[in-house]
């Protein structure tokens, strides 16, 4: 038996599925799974019509977000998970996992997923996933490469060992659950062993490991011992009228608009430019040959939120989502079609909603819940880039952080070197979103990391802060926050296709060529040097989606600071002094 073999058949006697399917990755093998999740009520065939080959599922109420406070990072020691993880001891850790996972497959079928993560590039993760979901083997088949071809390139003595369970084993001739989970969720990570065990649940990033425990916890790891980086970020082209091409590689918290950001459509007055899409929510970042840095999509598809998602919003994703598409906890249309918040205007006049119960508008209840997704290949978008699967990656121009602020931070600005940079993200603060469970009201994410490092964050800031001398030069980072409100809640900056134009001012920084002046927080632009934003905005508005207030900033820095502190000694001292140059700037 080759390793691979053999570790999956501990599994199997651990977990005593009914069966084990070794998944080939072909088209027929995904049919099959999705016709096997309509027999057993997971999922139902949206109209043919409609929405071809497309499909809604439902979740339990328990079961609908990543569950942070389940989530554990278990190397040898808690000062190498640091002091933002969930730090279990790994023996302990395992010998609890081991008694949930005995016979916690019976009467189900194990699949048995190779997969790989950025495959053909220098930095490619292979894995083999086990799951007892059909759901999530079949939405394995659209997130990432799978099957027979990655088995057969898979090294057999460094593959990461992935084992998923939902945690419901089945009585003899007891009939599945249509979501089966158990009340008991843990996702718990080994980096030092390259394993991941997750149980209990079966939505998004607790379940489909290619995606946050493999692309980002586990590669953040092997990124610090082989110099790279592992973000939670999306990757976007724009393209000049003149056929000039920038990347720019963009973090943003979870639900805060990367999805949006990477598929943005120019504005009607941008006659000629384009945008592209290589990813929307995890990059790859590593130094390409001539020192410049480069950025691949390790995913294959997109899981991306649909509440707020239409024509208006994001017409390239509705578009994208039109066919061959599972949508996860929509409501369902009397037409067989789905619906969520913010889809249309207005809601239609009946629907069922996302617990299979009648709805009409005004009921009291959402039609769908604020993280209701849908999941499609890449391949769907239009605006996918080319390069896309490129084994050399795009080379990134920029690099920007932006987080959902309601004050205190301007719509865009620059930092005015890497250093400064990397303060504004590594003391990042976002309000809270659906995207997980139970966060509070504004906490801080570092660089959109703080679920998603697997190592020390404090160890994090380091490696990043040392990757320029990795770099002939490190690309300029700016700061975004598309979510500043006025004294009467209303957002300042209308947003989504407007973004467009900070993207440009975004671009043309990074060539050298926008407009700027200096500012207490870095390089802003004035409203004239944001093209056409004197269309969907007024100078008094614009003077207050960037002002940069001394009253807010202060007690803003000094909380930076206390966040620093409150980290411990591991903190790179260059962070600390820059906040005391910076508070003293504003003095
Ligand atoms: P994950 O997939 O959870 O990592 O998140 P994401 O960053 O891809 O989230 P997504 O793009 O789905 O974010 C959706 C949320 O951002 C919705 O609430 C949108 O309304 C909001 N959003 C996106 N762009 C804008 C914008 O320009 N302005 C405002 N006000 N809201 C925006
Ligand atoms: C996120 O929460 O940042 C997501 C969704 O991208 S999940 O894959 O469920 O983590
Ligand atoms: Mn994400």
């Amino acid at each position: 038996m080759t390793p691979s073999e053999t570790w999956v058949a501990a599994v199997a006697a651990r977990c005593r599925p009914a069966q084990v399917h070794w998944c080939d990755g072909s088209e027929a093998e995904y049919r099959s799974l999705c016709a096997t999740l309509v027999a057993q009520g997971t999922m139902m065939p949206l109209d043919p019509v409609r929405r071809p080959r497309s499909f809604l599922a439902r979740s339990t109420p328990d079961d609908v977000a990543r569950l942070e406070h389940r989530t554990f990072v278990c190397p040898a020691t808690e000062k190498e998970a640091g002091p933002t993880n969930n730090w279990r001891e790994p023996r302990a850790m395992r010998a609890e996992l081991e008694t949930l996972l005995a016979g916690s497959m019976a009467g189900r079928t194990m699949y048995v997923i190779p997969f790989v993560m950025a495959g053909g590039t220098p930095i490619e993760m292979f894995g083999i996933q086990v799951t007892d979901s059909a759901y999530v083997a079949a939405s394995m088949h659209l997130m990432a490469r799978v099957g027979a071809d990655v088995l057969a390139r898979m090294p057999q003595d460094d593959f990461l060992r992935c084992t998923h369970s939902v945690g419901a084993p089945l009585a003899p001739g007891e009939p599945s659950a249509a979501w089966p989970c158990s009340a008991t969720k843990y996702i718990a990570h080994f980096p030092e062993d390259g394993e991941v065990i997750s149980y209990g649940s079966g939505y998004g990033g607790n379940a489909l490991l290619g995606k946050k425990c493999v692309a980002l916890r586990l590669a953040t790891v092997r990124g610090r011992r082989d110099g790279w980086l592992a973000e939670h970020m999306l990757v976007v082209g724009l393209e000049s009228p003149e056929g000039e091409k920038t990347y720019v590689a963009a973090a943003f918290p979870s639900a805060c608009g990367k999805t949006n950001f990477a598929m943005v459509r120019p504005p009607a007055d941008m006659p000629g430019w384009k945008v592209h899409t290589i990813g929307d929510d995890i990059a790859w970042l590593f130094p390409g040959r001539a020192g410049e840095l480069r950025a691949v999509n390790p995913e294959t598809g997109f899981f991306g939120v649909a509440p707020g998602t239409s024509a208006a919003t994001n017409a390239v994703a509705m578009d994208m989502v039109g066919h061959d598409c599972i949508f996860t906890n929509c409501a369902l249309t009397e037409e067989g079609d789905v619906w969520w918040e913010g889809m249309t205007p207005t809601p239609p006049e009946r629907l069922t909603d996302w617990q299979g119960r009648p709805w009409v508008p005004g009921c009291g209840r959402p039609a769908a819940p604020p993280n209701a997704r849908f999941t499609v290949r890449v391949t769907n978008c239009r605006s996918l880039d080319p390069a896309w699967r490129d084994p050399e990656g795009v080379p990134l121009s920029a690099i920007v952080f932006g987080a959902r602020i309601g004050r205190t931070f301007p719509l865009v600005f620059q930092a005015r070197d890497w250093e400064e940079g990397i303060l504004w993200a590594a003391t990042m603060s976002s309000e809270a979103t659906a995207a997980a469970e139970g966060q509070a009201q504004l906490r801080r994410d570092p660089f959109a990391m703080l679920p998603f490092c697997g190592y020390a964050i404090t160890d994090y800031f380091a490696h990043w802060l040392a990757f320029r001398e990795r770099l002939g030069a490190v690309p300029p980072i700016f700061r975004v926050n598309w979510f500043r409100r006025d004294a009467g809640g209303r957002f300042l900056w209308p947003g989504f296709r407007e973004n467009t134009r900070v993207l440009r001012w975004i671009v043309e920084r990074a060539r050298g060529r926008g407009g700027a002046t200096e500012g207490a927080l870095g390089f802003v632009p004035a409203l004239a040097d944001l093209a056409g934003a004197e269309r969907v905005t007024d100078p008094g508005r614009f003077a207050q989606v960037m002002a940069m207030d001394p009253g807010e900033l202060r007690p803003e820095f000094a909380a930076q600071k206390a966040y620093l502190e409150s980290l411990g000694r591991g903190v790179p001292p260059e962070l600390q002094d820059r906040i005391e140059s910076l508070a003293g700037r504003l003095a």
